[in-house]
């Protein structure tokens, strides 16, 4: 069977890179189409067209466009068993790998849109209220998954990564302009250190023209 053909429509640093650095990790060829995210491009028709949502990333398989970072990321890993990046099913990791992955997903990214986006559950006028209680929620989620880590680590299944490990690293980037960030929890910052040893980390930052937590 041909390889798919890939295009990922993202933004610096946003939710697809994530998406971006699987594709790399994987070695898969693909394109890349940015959206201008500050400018509004993602509430365009055009790309709504693509990702009703009006977020980013969608990542176009053979033309087809899909959404939603987590689903990519698993979609990727099983179609490309090889890298060894996601239990399949009748592994005995599987199960563990799909609560990770919800639970980042579901749990973990929805709070950093509060933090990024503190307007919109509330308004404007209480975003700075929204923060102050978006803080400890997201610090708490940090204790949780450090402690898991100290127990069961070095990866969240143990000594092997996933794409999971990935996506927490994604978000752990995301908290590092906050006053306590996740690499003050130590399981958590020797994990980041592992993946971020990684070649394709590098070429990511390179693609995306990032420098920030490099
Ligand atoms: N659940 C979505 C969330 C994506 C998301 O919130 N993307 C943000 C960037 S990190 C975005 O596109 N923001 C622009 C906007 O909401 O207008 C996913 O994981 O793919």
């Amino acid at each position: 069977m041909s390889q798919p053909s890939y295009t990922l429509h993202y933004a610096p640093g946003a939710a697809s890179l994530v998406v971006h650095w699987v594709l790399l990790e994987l070695e898969l060829p693909h394109a890349l189409a940015l959206v201008d995210i500050k400018g509004g491009a993602q509430k365009q028709a055009a790309y709504l067209a693509l990702n009703p949502n009006g977020v980013v990333p969608t990542l176009l398989v053979d033309g087809k466009p899909h959404c939603e970072a987590a689903a990519l990321i698993v979609h990727l890993a099983e179609s490309h068993p090889a890298h060894g990046l996601a239990p399949l099913p009748g592994d005995p990791s599987r199960m563990d790998f799909l609560q990770w992955m919800f639970n980042l997903a579901n749990m973990v990214q929805p709070l950093f849109r509060q933090w990024w986006y503190p307007h919109e559950p509330a308004g404007e006028a209480l975003a700075e209220t929204v923060l102050a209680h978006v803080r400890p929620r997201i610090e708490a989620q940090w204790d949780r998954i450090d402690a898991h880590l100290a127990a069961n680590g070095p990866y969240l299944l143990g000594d092997r990564p996933s794409v999971a490990d990935f996506h927490l690293v994604m978000l752990m980037r995301w908290s590092r302009n906050m006053p306590r960030p996740a690499t003050e929890w130590p399981n958590l910052a020797a994990l980041a250190a592992k993946l971020k040893a990684r070649p394709s980390f590098a070429r990511l930052y390179e693609r995306e023209g990032l420098t920030e937590w490099a």
